[in-house]
């Protein structure tokens, strides 16, 4: 063979075996490889029309931009005055209304791989008592920990009370949705922190969903005299009761090169969901089966989930896409369908909001994604953006 044939060869060789370590690294450790774009502009509304739309008469638009320029936001809440609050994972919560956006710091956040200020709920009676909830990622005495807190948000958030502490935390695998549930009490997805045992073990609050009373103390009900409902989970980051009042949560699969396997679980006082014992469609003496999962060549990586009128939504960050998962009327799942339509990248949160939008939020600036310009951002889709592509 010639010889420069054969350099250029090698060279080649070269580059897509360096690709190669990179990627598997990336996937193997979540190290963020990208240089983490430090967005300097202040956080941006741009939609003055805060879904008021069906009120007015207007022609209800089918999509909107409702914030950008956020920092890798990771959780909405809907204020009752309208006003919209968004978690960012670096350490801020933004508040946006009609006439302005405001950051506020939240103290002692750790932000590192996919720990951070993470999920984010208001109490059922928030009308009287202003209590949001946080869970954020903490580093103290050189340990990393998660910690669920609650704050009166008035002006701003103060009045800082620990609801629950020593959650296992890692640079990976750090679940963090916080949901109130129609029974009143405060579920809480945890991650493994890469390390699957600690999942199947029932007196750790790794790899668990949780429930606790909104003081955090242990409800008398919990299978395991503990803050644990139910176990056996790698890193669920999607909470939503159906019309039925059953919990489903979304929880990402395998990682690394073979991904694949994400689920759609239907949460069961005290069950335990598999992981890392079995996988997919396996089956084993007291292990819950997902209700779907994404199989093994496919990956959602999902995060969000919403639920409205028969129909789970849920964001895929490597999926980019909102999964629709359709329901029948006893509470069986008939399909799944994929939307890709909307190029935005990679989707956090999915909240249906009080005016029938779909909310969704963007983490192209996570580390992970390839920010667009002004990411990351808030978007509203009209549900009928969904509904009408439901049977393919
Ligand atoms: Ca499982």
């Amino acid at each position: 063979m010639n010889k420069s044939i054969r350099i250029i060869l090698y060279i080649l060789l070269l580059v897509v075996f360096i690709s190669g370590m990179t990627y598997f690294y990336q996937y193997l450790t979540g190290l963020e490889f990208q240089p983490h774009p430090e967005n300097p502009n202040i956080p941006s509304r741009t939609s003055t029309n805060n879904g008021n739309d069906t009120q007015s008469g207007k022609q209800a638009p089918q999509q909107e931009t409702v914030a950008e320029n956020l920092r890798v936001p990771w959780e909405i809440v809907f204020l009752p005055n309208g006003n919209i609050l968004v978690t960012e994972r670096p350490g801020a919560i933004v508040q946006i209304s009609n006439d302005l956006t405001k950051r506020y710091e939240i103290a002692n956040v750790e932000h590192i791989g996919e720990g951070g200020l993470l999920g984010m709920a208001l109490h059922p009676d928030f009308d009287n008592n202003q209590w949001i909830y946080i869970y954020k990622t903490t580093l103290e005495n050189g340990r990393l920990r998660n910690q669920v807190e609650r704050y009166i948000f008035k002006d701003g958030f103060t009045d800082r009370f620990l609801i629950l502490d020593d959650i296992p935390a890692d640079a990976n695998h750090n679940g963090g949705r916080i949901e109130f549930g129609p029974d009143g009490k405060l579920y809480v997805t945890t991650g493994d922190a890469g390390n699957g045992d600690l999942a199947q073990n029932t007196s750790s609050l790794a790899g668990k969903i949780l429930r606790i009373n909104d003081d955090g103390s242990i409800p008398n009900d919990n299978p395991f005299s503990n803050e644990v409902w139910s176990y056996g989970h790698r890193n669920p980051q999607g909470l939503a009761w159906d019309g039925n009042g059953r919990l489903w949560a979304t929880e990402h699969g395998r990682s690394g090169f073979a991904s694949g396997y994400d689920e759609l679980n239907l949460i069961e006082r005290g069950n335990n969901y598999g992981w890392p014992i079995i996988q997919g469609n396996e089956t084993r003496q007291g292990m819950t089966t997902p209700v779907q999962h994404s199989g093994a060549s496919n990956t959602w990586a999902p995060a969000g989930l919403t639920y409205h009128d028969n129909r789970l939504y849920f964001g895929g960050l490597r999926g980019t896409s909102i999964y629709v998962a359709h329901l029948n009327e006893q509470g069986g799942l008939i399909t799944i369908a994929q939307h890709p339509k909307h190029d935005i990248g990679r989707i956090r949160a999915v909240k249906h909001g009080p005016d029938g939008y779909i909310y969704l939020t963007t983490s192209n600036t996570d580390g992970r994604g390839e920010p667009k310009q002004n990411d990351d951002k808030i978007f509203k889709y009209a549900l009928e953006n969904f509904i009408a592509a439901d049977s393919y």
